[in-house]
């Protein structure tokens, strides 16, 4: 009888710290970043503290990749959970129209399942300029959320000091140019004036409301910097002088081995660009990057000051990742590491820090987050559960990560093999991370290279037969 009641106490005591009241969720998503520029992931130059920070608290991902190296392919992959392959979601879409109106997107879901839902700026695709220009909603999806909210700012139309670093050669021309350009403005006044300042001063704002809500909050806030034009307040740019601007190697040949087509082609020889004008872009990303830096600081001192930090699940990651001269490459769309991979903290109160090795997809967050927060995963989406590498770092879920842009890559922990059709690249991960040296047509590697091409072909298989359909 005494054991009886002892159970029923603990019970009932286990589910007022558990089970009692839900966790909060807030999802932070930056555009364009790539993981080199974070001092979390080796970055000695460029400033991020209180990513670095976010970092040293939850599980860091050294292997995540986006589904699609581009903007709303990508965005429109995690918020509903399918492949670009399988929705046939590109372009300028939420992926509502190609999904169906009976399919919930991640943020629908919490909504449906008692969650107040918010979007502050891009989540869903949004085209940066000019949705941002205009203040617009770009291609949202409005039943995701309860509120919604969009971040006006002047982009290159801000008074600073302006300079267009790509297709200008001698920097002839004076000011900012094509929205596709490097336009660079270092800009007056302070954060307040931007879209990314708005953004975060409305997040902080929202979690003061939130914090005496009987509701939860799943809390979406996407930041367009560092994607271009990148402009951000001058005193960002300040720590680095173009001096101590550092570009990666230029490989003699690097460019040989690589197909030239269109995804590709964002050279720094095709942007013309001089030494000059690529280390002023790297230290305006850099800009960029401390910029956004500073205002996820905000939104999580804020998120402790209102007493809301222990129960509030705390993600950090972006789109796609961005080529920043590697390969004498530039920006996204290629499928190679720097592009594919991207930035991912997941940050679980009560759980032990850690640093996870494991393979992961940006597919995963909807599953995942549904899971850490006692939702059902829907059946029909495409992502997998990685909950429990939060618990132990050493589980893995994937043999391979598949991402897309103008091809395909497929990425287990050891290979990474991008499929064109009708030309490709191997490299190996363990002795070649940075992909200098393409072993397609070397007659060693034939047969990992017959390998690869067979567990390609079995996943996209797969993810055709999960289509849909399914509920
Ligand atoms: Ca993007």
């Amino acid at each position: 009888m005494i054991y009886r009641s002892l159970l029923i106490l603990f019970v009932l005591f286990s589910s007022l710290l558990n089970g009692g009241e839900k966790q909060n969720v807030l999802f932070i998503i930056s555009d364009d970043l790539t993981s080199t520029a974070l001092g979390c992931y080796g970055n000695t130059l460029c400033k991020t503290p209180n990513i670095d920070r976010l970092a040293t608290q939850g599980t860091l991902f050294t292997r995540a990749y986006c589904q699609a190296t581009f903007c709303g392919p990508s965005r429109a992959s995690l918020m509903f959970g399918y492949y670009p392959y399988a929705s046939k979601a590109s372009g300028y879409t939420s992926g509502r129209k190609e999904v169906g109106e009976d399919k919930d997107s991640w943020a629908q879901h919490f909504k449906k399942n008692g969650y107040h839902s918010a979007r502050i700026s891009k989540v869903f695709h949004m085209g940066v300029p000019p949705d941002i220009t205009k203040g617009s909603d770009g291609a949202d999806d409005p039943e995701s959320w309860s509120e919604a909210y969009n971040s006006k700012g002047p982009e290159t139309k801000v008074s600073g000091l302006a300079e267009q670093l790509s297709n200008n050669p001698g920097g002839l021309k004076k000011g900012t140019g094509s929205s596709q350009s490097f336009n660079v403005v270092a800009a007056e006044g302070d954060d307040l004036v931007h879209s990314d300042g708005k953004t975060a001063q409305k997040a902080v704002e929202l979690l003061h409301k939130y914090k005496d809500m009987e509701k939860p909050f799943f809390l979406a806030v996407g930041f367009v910097r560092p994607h271009v034009p990148l402009v951000a307040p001058k005193k960002y740019f300040a720590p680095y002088p173009l001096g101590k601007i550092v570009l990666p190697p230029k490989i003699p040949g690097d460019q040989d081995d690589i197909p030239q087509n269109s995804a590709n082609k964002r050279t720094t020889a095709n942007y013309k660009m001089d030494l000059n004008q690529q280390k002023g872009t790297l230290r305006a990303y850099y800009a960029s990057v401390s910029f956004v830096d500073a205002l996820v600081g905000k939104i999580l001192t804020a998120l402790e000051a209102t007493g809301q930090r222990d129960n509030t699940i705390v993600i950090f990651t972006s789109d796609h990742g961005y080529h920043l001269g590697e390969h004498d490459m530039w920006q996204k769309v290629s499928i190679h590491e720097e592009s594919a991979k991207v930035p991912l903290i997941i940050c679980v109160p009560g759980k032990k820090p850690a640093v996870c090795h494991s393979l992961a997809e940006l597919i995963d967050l909807y599953p995942t987050v549904s899971k850490l927060c006692d939702l059902k995963i829907p059946g029909n989406i495409q992502g997998k559960d990685i909950s429990g590498m939060l618990d132990d770092p050493a589980v893995k879920v994937r043999d391979a990560a598949l991402s897309s842009g103008k091809g395909r890559l497929l990425r287990t922990e050891n290979w990474a093999f991008l499929d064109y059709g009708k030309s490709g690249e191997l490299y190996d991960m363990e002795k070649d991370p940075k992909q200098y040296v393409n072993l397609i047509d070397n007659p060693a590697y034939a047969e990992t290279l017959a390998t690869m091409k067979a567990k390609l072909k079995d996943k996209l298989t797969e993810i055709s037969k999960n289509d849909l359909g399914g509920k």
